[in-house]
């Protein structure tokens, strides 16, 4: 079978170790299947901070399935040290708000050294994932740069607004400071990356992580061609609420669906994605199940436990999406 999965970071990259799991794969690394997993992983989260480029959410899944995560903060090394985050402090070079483990720094470099010699994104996460194994394909849902921003007032100038990186807006400032809209910049001219629209044309299912819908998936389908090919994939689509009881699960989701005019609630983020035969991306959606009341006109909604708390549920749930996509692991 041939999963395709959109996804994040945090949320997606757990979302993925229960795929895995309920294929029959080991959660961290690589294994004999016949299945295969292609994450559709989003790059709008990434940054060039110290001449080093970031991609949060690619690293996040890369380190999560291959068993590097540092499981309290979900994102970064295991094991991590800051000797050249407190350096670079005492330089005063900015930004001091974004925390860059010695560990990390080395995918970051590798990573900016390959881009500096012109290999793509695609290419450059291929090779860091030859070390980590993460037995999941994971391309970049763009080899282009797009980068999200926010827009918010400016604290120096009253009455105007200002757009600022959607890292300063989500660690910075966590995601405190209302946002007027939030912007991919460069989505717009941005191409799929490689393999991206044949892994939507040639897939038997493909499932949208309980990530976050509007920077995570919804920077993805933002990608010219991408939302095309998702609605003329002969594949079902399921999406799984990151929404449970009117909160996000973990994060600042509400945050983001508040800028862009979205209620937190697993039936207005299901509306919000929309039937496919209306015009959307679902053919089913997932929702905890004290949402059982919850109908998105045309979309197959059936409610399930939706909490990641380890990868055994986690797994449940997948099959859950295969079995309203009518295929099985
Ligand atoms: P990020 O890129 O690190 O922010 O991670 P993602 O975009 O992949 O996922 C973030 C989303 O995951 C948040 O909006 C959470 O609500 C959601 N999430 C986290 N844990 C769970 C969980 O256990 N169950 C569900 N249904 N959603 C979760
Ligand atoms: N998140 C934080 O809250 N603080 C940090 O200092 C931070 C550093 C960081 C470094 C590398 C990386 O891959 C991720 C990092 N994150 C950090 C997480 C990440 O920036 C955000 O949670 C996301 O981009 C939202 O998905
Ligand atoms: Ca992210």
């Amino acid at each position: 079978m041939k999963i395709v999965v959109l996804v994040g970071g945090v949320g997606g990259a757990r979302f993925l170790l229960g795929v895995k799991t309920a294929l029959g794969l080991p959660a961290i690394g690589a294994g004999d299947s016949p299945h295969e997993i292609t994450a559709l992983v989003n790059t709008g989260d990434d940054v060039w901070m110290h001449g080093l480029r970031i991609c949060p959410d690619l690293d996040t899944c890369m380190y999560t399935l291959g068993g590097g995560i540092d499981p309290a903060r979900g994102w970064g090394h295991a094991g991590e040290t800051w000797v050249v985050k407190e350096e670079l402090a005492a330089y005063g070079a900015e930004p001091t708000w974004f925390g860059l483990g010695d560990k990390d720094i080395a995918t970051h470099l590798i990573r900016s050294r390959m881009l500096r010699a012109g290999y793509p994104l695609s290419a450059v996460t291929e090779a860091l994932c030859d070390r980590w194994q993460p037995g999941v394909r994971l391309l970049p849902m763009s080899d282009d740069r797009v980068e999200t921003h926010v827009v918010i007032d400016d604290p120096d100038q009253p009455e105007q607004q200002k757009a600022i990186h959607f890292q300063e807006w989500w660690v910075r400032y966590q995601a405190s400071r209302p946002a007027h809209s939030i912007v991919a910049v460069g989505n717009d001219e941005a191409k799929p990356g490689p393999g991206v629209l044949d892994a939507l044309a040639g897939a038997d299912v493909v499932l949208l992580a309980p990530s976050n819908p509007v920077v995570s998936v919804g920077t993805t389908l933002g990608v010219p061609g991408v939302r095309e090919a998702l609605r003329k994939s002969p594949a079902k689509v399921v999406g799984i609420s990151p929404i449970i009881g009117g909160k996000a699960v973990r994060g600042m989701a509400d945050a983001c669906l508040t800028a862009i005019g979205v209620e937190t609630s697993a039936e207005a983020v299901g509306r919000h994605y929309g039937a496919r035969s209306e015009g959307g991306v679902l053919d089913g959606w997932l929702v905890a199940p004290e949402e059982h009341e919850v109908t998105v006109p045309g979309v197959h909604v059936r409610a399930v436990p939706l909490l990641m708390s380890d990868v055994d549920a986690t797994a449940a749930m997948v099959r859950e999406a295969l079995d309203v996509a009518g295929v099985s692991g």
